[in-house]
């Protein structure tokens, strides 16, 4: 046999390989400990947290183990080498030389198994942490919207309306020529048909162009005596300005009943603005002309504000111009198969938008409908 290997030979290269081991094993030494010890792992890991050790230095210690692993007791480490030198050796000191390697092996292979299990249950330890929540922690109370000025306006006068006996109703908000102009009373040529001023879909419906559709149905389908108001969106082709909005929020009144007479209308109109803007509130009419009532008035109030003195809402007038009324035309009644002889009734129509202007001080109303937060959250 050529080179053969003594036993010293061996024992000198086995001790080198094992030396050097334990220098590299060194930092892992902290992860060895009894395996069966459940406190082991808790104390180690307080220590760890004492030294900020974090669940990635963990995640990493564990690849460099398992390099260090492979390194010192791999198919290509030099210890594997060094174990295949036994064959070449006498045959009277194989026994020995076996038996001397492996207590080394196992030296390092339990150390090294030792430090695995113990690291890889800190690394549990500190995933578990990490996705850990304090439950006794307090909540995070969720923010409260509120409602739209326009919606907290609108439920105030349906809550007036109520009070004095009107149902509150509600349509369509797409209408067909009937509803929106005939039943109105608008004749066939005025210009609020136009398409200039009204929103047509492809197939010749009409975009309301005010609430009156709505009581037009309420009537046919309730007949008379009629109390109700209806608040809804309405359409009109305007192009939007500081004061007009294509699509804009309105209230209609109607009261039809056997002997209502114009006192009625200003009883009524002038209960509701003072509910609304308070007792001192007084009102004040002034002729005009619709369609659908005669006769017909437009209607103003004494300023919120500086109550009739003149500020900056009333444009130093005293009064805030706020909507029309009238008489039903007997014509509409008719039309809504009321009888006009037996019965009168009222009307009154406001914009609700126009409102919430005046009461928020707003100088666009078109800020109302751009949905931004930072404005809306003012009105809470
Ligand atoms: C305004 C004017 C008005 C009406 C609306 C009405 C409804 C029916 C019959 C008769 Cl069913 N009239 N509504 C009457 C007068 C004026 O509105 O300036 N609106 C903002």
């Amino acid at each position: 046999m050529a080179d053969a290997v003594t036993f010293e030979e061996l024992k000198s290269g086995a001790d080198r390989i094992f030396e050097a081991f334990g220098r590299e094993f060194k930092r892992f030494e902290r992860f060895v400990g009894d395996n069966q010890d459940a406190f082991f792992v808790q104390a180690t890991i307080k220590e760890l947290e004492r030294d900020k050790f974090s669940l990635a230095d963990s995640e990493s210690l564990s690849r460099e183990l398992s390099d260090l692993r492979t390194r010192f007791t791999g198919k290509k480490s030099e210890w594997a080498a060094a174990k295949k030198t036994v064959g070449r050796m006498d045959p009277e000191e194989r026994g020995r030389a076996g038996q001397y390697l492996l207590a080394i092996e196992v030296g390092m292979t339990d150390r090294l198994e030792r430090a695995r299990i113990n690291l890889d249950k800190i690394t549990e330890n500190l995933r578990t942490a990490r996705e850990a929540i304090d439950v006794t922690l307090p909540g995070r109370r969720p923010r409260r919207g509120h409602l739209h000025p326009i919606t907290v306006v609108r439920e105030k006068i349906e809550d007036i309306f109520v009070s004095l006996g009107y149902a509150i109703e509600d349509g369509r908000e797409i209408e067909t020529d009937f509803y929106n102009f005939d039943a109105l009373n608008i004749p066939e040529n005025h210009p609020a048909r136009a398409s200039q001023d009204t929103f047509y879909t492809s197939d010749g419906y009409a975009l309301r162009s005010q609430t009156s559709t709505v009581q037009i149905h309420a009537m046919q389908r309730r007949g008379a005596p009629v109390r109700m108001i209806a608040p809804g969106r309405v359409f009109r082709r305007d192009t939007p300005d500081p004061t007009h909005n294509p699509m804009f929020f309105q209230v209609e009144g109607l009261c039809v009943d056997r002997g209502i007479s114009m006192a009625h209308l200003k009883g009524t109109v002038a209960e509701f603005l003072r509910r609304m803007f308070g007792e001192q509130t007084v009102t004040r009419f002034r002729p005009s002309y619709f369609p659908f009532t005669e006769p017909s008035a437009e209607f103003d109030f004494s300023c919120f504000k500086c109550g009739g003195a003149g500020c900056r809402i009333c444009k130093n007038s005293g009064w805030i111009e706020l909507g029309g009324s009238g008489m039903v035309h007997p014509n509409v009644l008719r039309g809504a198969g009321v009888d006009p002889e037996e019965f009168s009734g009222f009307a009154f129509g406001l914009g609700i938008d126009r409102m919430v202007g005046l009461m928020y001080g707003l100088d666009d109303i078109r800020l109302l409908f751009e949905n931004d937060a930072r404005f809306l959250e003012q009105f809470d």
